[in-house]
């Protein structure tokens, strides 16, 4: 088993974790300040959202010069001293890789702008058809995916405007990400996070087919050249470090998700972040109307846990809303959360968990437009009004559905725990409740509970390596085996607000529940047990 299976990850928006000089903005000394608490929880690697300069278009996923680092969060030394300093507490990092696209302030772009530029082929440029753009395609923040050059020429960008795409026939192409990728793992990373990994090779520039959103897909996602391309990196450069991948695959089945992975003589990534349980909620598109529907979440999570040899599980990052505020409840706040930390850390895979999610961090609660600072976010909103939808339902969709609702900045206490300046994204007010200072000394915490529930993953073997053996995924219940030789982990969850009867042997012994231990029979709302199953039971 490669030895990052046994640990635990976690994911930090460097921008929002935490600010060491004042200024409002997360960098990487406060994240060295914070590595002792990293440890606490009991985590083993960490992905870091980008660092490197960036005009910040996109805060980071828009790179202007992937081999340095953005002044706002420190220096190269700081970025050493931090890989130092984790290594010194087992703690190992993961830098986030776009290779899709480049920030246009990239010296690539710039190059590229001139026709007669070796770099010109680095990118898309395309004259217009007519008065028309190149195609038709449609961009993943809801624009048109053609944007104008000055000479009347225009750049292909499946992102914002300032994201150019690069072109992966180009036959520099492979060799620049080579440098990039050996720079850094010469720096004594452990791996790689690979931003929107399918959807790099473009196999033409025709129109695409009818769709409602996203027209132009069938060309390049997950394309025969891209498994190529991942097929390389793989065994010419990550191999030889011992280093693994971890795909943000976007829009796949477990079929194409096992694709991605490749097989054994042709290895792709080690694991891939899918999104067919995210849109468990949704309708259409993300953005109109979502309720979520707890047994058609389970009954994804246990088609992917079946499918795929190993999962990269995760219910929140930092572009999608709050995991307790979207499947949990607000009146069930400490039970809700503690209930869902417990199905991702012991589902089979790694889990990923992402800064606030174990103190209970909740969606953003913002009153304007303008206390919001995501692209997506701004896009969507623009796009909605011409679309003529009402201000009230716009109003709703950026509440739900927003980026920023997972970006606001990290709660350590009731005040200035993030920064002594004035944060660059408005703190939830709800700091005051739910923050780190207070839940590290209460030992009925979220924080607590998510410290136990690592220790638990880490002592028995069936919870990492052991089979998945699904048994209950119905009115709002989900329950499992994990079995390794003569190990037998049952774990009961109750994902709604009702008291419910589950006819399950439930006898053994309890290693953790998120409620006093008085019912015995019924579960209560939200309530979650793991419970070794006694040997002569198994
Ligand atoms: O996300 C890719 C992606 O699919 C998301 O843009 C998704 O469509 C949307 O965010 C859901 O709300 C990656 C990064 O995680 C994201 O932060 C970047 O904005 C994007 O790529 C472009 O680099
Ligand atoms: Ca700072």
């Amino acid at each position: 088993m490669q030895a990052f299976k046994q640990g635990v990850f976690y994911q930090i928006y460097p921008r929002s974790f935490k600010d060491s000089n004042g200024d409002g903005i997360g960098d990487i000394r406060g994240i060295i300040q914070k590595l002792d608490y990293l440890v606490s929880l009991g985590i083993k690697y960490v992905w870091l959202s980008p660092v490197y300069a960036s005009p910040n278009v996109d805060f980071g996923y828009d790179i202007s010069d992937y081999l340095s680092i953005n002044p706002e969060y420190g220096t190269m030394a700081d970025m050493e001293q931090l890989i130092k300093e984790g290594k010194k507490r087992g703690i190992h990092f993961v830098m986030d890789l776009v290779m899709n696209h480049t920030s246009s302030d990239h010296a690539w772009f710039k190059a590229s702008l001139d026709p007669n530029s070796p770099y010109r082929d680095y990118y898309y440029h395309r004259p217009g058809k007519g008065k028309k753009l190149p195609n038709n395609w449609t961009s993943f923040f809801g624009e048109k995916a053609w944007s104008k050059n000055e000479d009347g020429t225009y750049y292909l960008h499946l992102f914002a405007q300032n994201q150019p795409d690069l072109n992966w026939d180009h036959p520099n192409m492979y060799n620049e990400f080579k440098h990039i990728i050996e720079f850094w793992l010469k720096k004594g990373i452990a791996g790689f996070r690979c931003d929107v990994v399918n959807v790099m090779y473009k196999t033409s520039l025709d129109n695409g087919k009818p769709r409602l959103f996203l027209k132009g897909l069938e060309k390049y996602h997950s394309t025969q050249k891209n498994h190529e391309i991942l097929r390389r990196i793989r065994k010419e450069l990550i191999q030889p470090y011992g280093a693994f991948l971890v795909g943000e695959t976007v829009m796949v089945n477990t079929q194409q998700a096992n694709d991605l992975l490749g097989n054994e003589s042709e290895k792709e990534l080690d694991m891939v972040f899918g999104f067919e349980h995210m849109d468990a909620d949704q309708f259409l598109v993300k953005w109109f109307k979502r309720k979520f529907n707890p047994d058609k979440f389970n009954r994804i999570l246990i088609q992917w846990q079946k499918d795929l040899p190993w999962n990269a599980n995760y219910f929140e990052n930092h572009d999608q809303p709050r995991s307790v505020s979207r499947y949990g409840s607000a009146h069930y706040h400490k039970e809700s959360a503690k209930m869902l930390s417990t199905v991702l850390l012991t589902l089979k895979g790694s889990p990923f968990i992402y800064q606030g999610q174990e103190i209970g961090m909740t969606n953003v609660d913002y009153k304007s437009l303008d206390e919001y600072m995501d692209v997506e976010t701004k896009n969507i909103w623009a796009l909605a009004k011409q679309l003529w939808i009402p201000k009230f339902y716009r109003w709703h969709m950026i509440k739900t559905v927003s980026r920023d609702n997972a970006r606001s900045p990290m709660q350590w206490d009731s005040m200035g725990g993030f920064s002594t300046g004035k944060p660059w994204l408005r703190i939830n007010h709800n700091q005051k409740k739910i923050n780190v200072a207070i839940q590290e000394n209460d030992g009925d915490s979220i924080l607590s509970y998510y410290k136990r529930l690592i220790k638990i993953r880490q002592q028995h073997p069936a919870l990492i390596e052991g089979d998945f053996v699904p048994l209950i995924a119905k009115k709002g219940l989900f329950a499992y085996h994990r079995v390794l030789n003569n190990q037998k982990i049952l774990v009961v969850l109750n994902m709604s607000t009702k008291y419910r009867k589950i006819k399950l042997n439930m006898d053994g012994e309890i290693l953790l529940q998120n409620y006093p231990p008085m019912e015995m029979k019924r579960l209560r709302p939200y309530e979650a047990r793991v419970i070794e199953v006694t040997h002569d039971q198994v």
